[in-house]
């Protein structure tokens, strides 16, 4: 590699002057048409990256998930298949910022300096991307920033989101003692319909399961994982929904996991009939919502916060049947959005300790690795079971002393295997959640009645600036602006069991409301005034 040929490509995919592009919590993601020089310059950082791991892979999604069709997104999964190290979040916005094709240049080769980086070693990329058809042009600006640099590439094509962490995962271990799993997507769906298979230890799956995959590529990939399934043995019925992938436009368009959270209803199409257990996969198929229609109650949400718990609960029951409860330390993650009722249910009734972080897939699997077994979810969806490998090497060699012992400590390595390491994955969490219902005898009615959500309500306020809202305490206060705090703390007294925050999203321009308290119109009127005190604070 030199300079004049990086240049000679840059000058082929530059980035829209003008703009301040940040690499966020979710990677860059904005308008599909503005990411063309964005990704052949997060290419050169994938490329250092590589370099900087001896070679090892890096991966690069280009996803803009729930986000309309025309949107895109791209982001970097390190070589264990977690998202990138936080340091070199800043070393991606430097990059995708530098004015010019000279100046863009001049850092690489700084940095490559800098973080002691040879750049003549080898180095490799592997891709994916979700089903938006701007990605087709953003794999090339990828792939000719990687042949600029020398940097072997391997195009997965589509996928979802976890397949390409599953994927960077596999191919980073293979041959070694942690080898994650066969590097190819077939291997994706072997390895998860093994681990149903002995997770569920002969049990069946009871009721039709319909899946609403957001149009988008979770359809194709629960399709082909469905092929593979045994629907008779293990007694799982899947009904495909929203999963048209040939009219780009429909991706995530009244349907999938985030259009179900946020509106708290059903896909208008197509009408869940009352009593049918539903599910919602997002655009990229990271996240998972459960619900149903109740004949007499109506709609029926079963989010994060559910999944969480219901995974918590069986986790700690099968720890306590095998004997090892005293060993190993179990722990769940949430943020300030979790319901407080949750919180509490895990607090109280598990007994198990609950760490809250700010929002945002990192934080969450970060503060999880401290745990033996560390169970994190955002009330969106997004979340997965980590389990430590002093917690995999527990469950294949404790000496069971009963026939209940062997049968918990084998459904705790199959769920090992089941659930996805590196990142939330909507299709690998649902087959844990029809695992622990089908363990439990549970239908959605009993998993819902294992406690009573507070009402709440989340407000969107357009202030403006919203860099002046800084939180402190996981995101549970405000530190600015100045007074701010005081205001919310004193509404908030005025109610039962009532709870609020405010802070500045981290993927829009605005600040988000949360409130809960004891009635539904008291969280109305809670998260109201709180948004009206943001709004005079914002600058409005
Ligand atoms: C991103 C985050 C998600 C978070 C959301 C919050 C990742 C991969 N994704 O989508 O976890 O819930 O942002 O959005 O970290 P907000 O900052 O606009 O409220
Ligand atoms: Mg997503």
């Amino acid at each position: 590699m030199d300079r004049d040929t990086i240049i000679a490509a840059s000058k082929k995919h530059d980035i829209v002057p003008g703009r301040v592009y940040k690499y966020g919590t979710a990677g860059f993601r904005m308008s599909g048409e503005l990411l063309d020089g964005v990704t052949f310059r997060v290419g050169l950082l994938a490329a250092l990256r590589s370099r900087k791991h001896n070679g090892q892979a890096i991966g690069v999604m280009i996803t803009a998930s729930h986000n309309p069709a025309v949107d895109n997104g791209v982001k970097i999964v390190d070589p264990m298949g977690d998202m990138l190290e936080q340091e070199w979040e800043a070393y991606a916005t430097n990059l995708v910022n530098a004015p010019s094709h000279d100046e863009l240049v001049e850092y690489f080769y700084k940095l490559a300096e800098t973080l002691k980086i040879d750049l003549a070693a080898p180095g490799k990329v592997i891709a994916g991307r979700d089903t938006r058809p701007s990605g087709i042009t953003l794999i090339t600006a990828l792939a000719d920033s990687l042949a600029a640099t020398n940097t072997t590439f391997n195009d997965y094509k589509i996928l979802t989101t976890p397949q390409l962490h599953y994927l960077t995962r596999c191919v980073n271990t293979a041959g070694t003692p942690g080898a994650y799993g066969e590097v190819s997507e077939a291997g994706y769906y072997n390895k998860l319909l093994e681990a149903f298979d002995r997770a569920l230890h002969g049990r069946k799956v009871s009721g039709g399961l319909t899946v609403d995959c957001a149009n988008g590529v979770g359809g194709p990939k629960l399709n082909e994982l469905l092929k593979r399934l045994d629907s008779q043995k293990t007694g799982l019925q899947v009904k495909v929904v929203n999963d048209d992938v040939l009219r780009p436009e429909i991706l995530n368009l009244d349907c999938g996991a985030d259009f179900v959270k946020t509106r708290q209803r059903a896909p208008p199409n197509p009408k869940p009939a009352p009593g049918d257990r539903w599910c919602s996969l997002d655009g990229d198929a990271d996240r998972l919502i459960y619900y149903w229609v109740d004949p007499e109650t109506g709609f029926f949400m079963l989010d994060g916060d559910r999944i969480a718990t219901l995974a918590a609960s069986f986790i700690a029951d099968l720890s306590r049947s095998a004997g090892i409860d005293h060993q190993l330390r179990i722990g769940v993650i949430q943020t300030a959005y979790a319901n407080g009722a949750s919180t509490k249910y895990v607090e109280q009734h598990l007994q198990l300790p609950v760490v809250c972080t700010p929002t945002g897939v990192k934080h969450l699997h970060h503060a999880a690795c401290s745990f033996d077994i560390g169970v994190y979810f955002e009330a969106n969806g997004h979340g997965t079971v980590l389990f430590s490998p002093t917690a995999i090497q527990t469950f294949k060699t404790k000496a069971p002393q009963s026939p209940g012992q062997k049968d918990a400590l084998d459904t705790l390595s199959a769920l090992a295997d089941l659930i996805n390491q590196t990142v939330g994955d909507a299709i690998s969490d649902m087959l844990m959640v029809e695992v622990i219902l089908a363990h439990k005898g549970w239908t959605m009615k009993d998993w819902a009645l294992t406690y009573k959500d507070l009402p709440n309500r989340l407000v969107r306020v357009e202030v403006g600036n919203k860099d002046l809202f800084q939180t402190t305490d996981a995101e549970r206060k405000l530190s600015h602006p100045v007074g701010c705090q005081e205001e919310i703390d004193r509404e908030v007294r005025k109610y039962t069991n009532g709870r609020s925050f405010a802070r500045a999203s981290g993927t829009e321009n605005a600040c988000r409301v949360y409130a809960e308290a004891a009635t539904r119109s008291e969280a109305d009127e809670l998260a109201k005034k709180v948004a009206v005190n943001v709004r005079e604070y914002g600058g409005h």
